[in-house]
């Protein structure tokens, strides 16, 4: 089926900057797709092409982004088969010629990039996640575990809390596992009005108290353990943004000899499932020292970037023994496809995850079943292009019974 037409524009994300959205038509239908943007952004991601123009949107306008798929991309694919994906991410890649996908933008290339996937699946009259599960050559579909962040602090809030996310992650899945989540959520607003603390809600839905990281560690244990004592805490502690001169400010000064002691207090007294960029990208050393006395899942963010180099370099050097996924991290589906099998190759659970900026878009829910994924990174479920993730889910059990 070939594509007839592609155009791109400016659309705003959950934060109200702007980002692109494509609209792209083949001989029977039209699909479009929008894509994320993050705050706390590791050195190793992707290039998201930003015009720098201070007089529009403090510099954020995405114009230039725009042209780059109406006035290079769209030439050169129309015409093409939509189920081409490799063939059409390569073109791409080829068109940009970067190594970071700074000439036509990860932001440009990714919206293009997961537009064709939908139009693929159309093509096929498939759902989304099951013509996924094809190109990735994964055998079984599955519902991922959900990773809901419930308390938000870091770059996502305005608080002094310094870890960035406090995650509740139950054991059952689909709607059962929804349900969960929202009675923990709730179960906390109710602690935090008792205790007169804030009940708004940072970037990703999840409560923004002025509170330290103990603390609320506590309070989603509590919660969490009301509800139903199989479910199970994570942390993300995106610990690149933290690290100045050799050291984390979390917020006092401490060294990663320290954070890992803190870690093991931790895990020690809440059972942590996962730790995600425990320590920062570049610190390595303290990254291997942890895999070796941590008992529990060390997730690759910033520190892995999406980026199948980095994560072979992260196997090779023994850093963490998880994988975390964002499709604009790295700019392409089929980029993101190799990264994923990479991971699964060593045998690495991998998560799929949303931005802090996000839209309604709810592709990365349909990614996650069809890489048949460990688990799904979808924020509180509070906020529409949040909300928007679990509904997909929903709607995705529905279509498997
Ligand atoms: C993260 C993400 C998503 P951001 O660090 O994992 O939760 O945050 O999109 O701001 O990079
Ligand atoms: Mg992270």
């Amino acid at each position: 089926m070939k594509i007839k037409s592609i155009k791109a524009y400016e659309v705003l994300d959950s934060r109200g900057n702007p980002t692109v959205k494509v609209v792209l038509k083949t001989e029977k239908h039209i699909v479009a797709a929008s894509v994320p943007s993050g705050k706390s952004k590791g050195a190793y991601e992707a290039v998201e092409l930003r015009d720098g123009n201070k007089k529009r949107f403090s510099g954020l306008g995405i114009r230039k982004a725009v042209k780059n798929v109406n006035e290079i991309i769209a030439k050169k694919i129309i015409g093409t088969d939509c189920r081409k994906q490799q063939k059409i991410d390569n073109l791409m890649l080829m068109l940009d010629g970067t190594q970071r996908k700074s000439r036509l933008g990860a932001n440009a290339i990714l919206a293009v990039s997961i537009a064709v996937c939908k139009a693929g699946a159309k093509a096929e009259e498939r759902p989304l996640f099951e013509y996924i599960a094809e190109l990735s050559s994964c055998k079984k579909p599955a519902i991922p575990r959900i990773y809901a962040n419930l308390i938000n602090g870091g770059m996502h809030a305005e608080t002094k809390l310094s870890f960035q996310e406090f995650l509740a992650v139950p054991k059952a899945k689909g709607m059962k596992g929804i349900e969960q989540i929202h009675s923990v959520y709730y179960d906390i607003k109710s602690t935090l009005k008792k205790q007169r603390l804030s009940t708004s809600v940072g970037d990703e839905g999840g409560f923004t108290p002025n509170i330290c990281n103990d603390e609320a560690l506590r309070i989603l244990h509590l919660s969490a353990k009301k509800i139903d004592k199989k479910i199970q805490l994570a942390l993300d502690v995106a610990a690149s943004s933290r690290f100045k001169s050799g050291y984390y400010f979390i917020p006092e000064k401490t060294s990663s000899a320290n954070l890992l002691e803190q870690y093991k207090n931790y895990i020690k007294k809440y059972k942590l499932l996962s730790i995600e960029d425990p320590f920062a990208e570049q610190d390595l050393g303290a990254w291997q020292k942890a895999i070796k006395v941590l008992n529990c899942m060390l997730v690759g963010d910033d520190l892995t970037a999406t980026n199948p180099k980095r994560i072979e370099l992260a196997k090779k050097l023994n850093l963490c023994n998880a994988l975390l996924i964002k499709p604009n991290q790295i700019g392409t589906i089929t980029e993101t496809i190799l990264a994923a099998n990479l991971a699964k190759k060593f045998k690495w659970p991998i998560i799929i995850s949303h931005r802090s900026g996000d839209t309604c878009d709810s592709f990365i829910a349909d990614l996650a079943v069809g890489l048949s994924a460990f688990g799904i990174k979808i924020g509180a479920p509070c906020r529409g292009e949040r909300t928007a993730k679990y509904n997909r889910l929903i709607e995705i059990e529905q279509e498997l019974r």
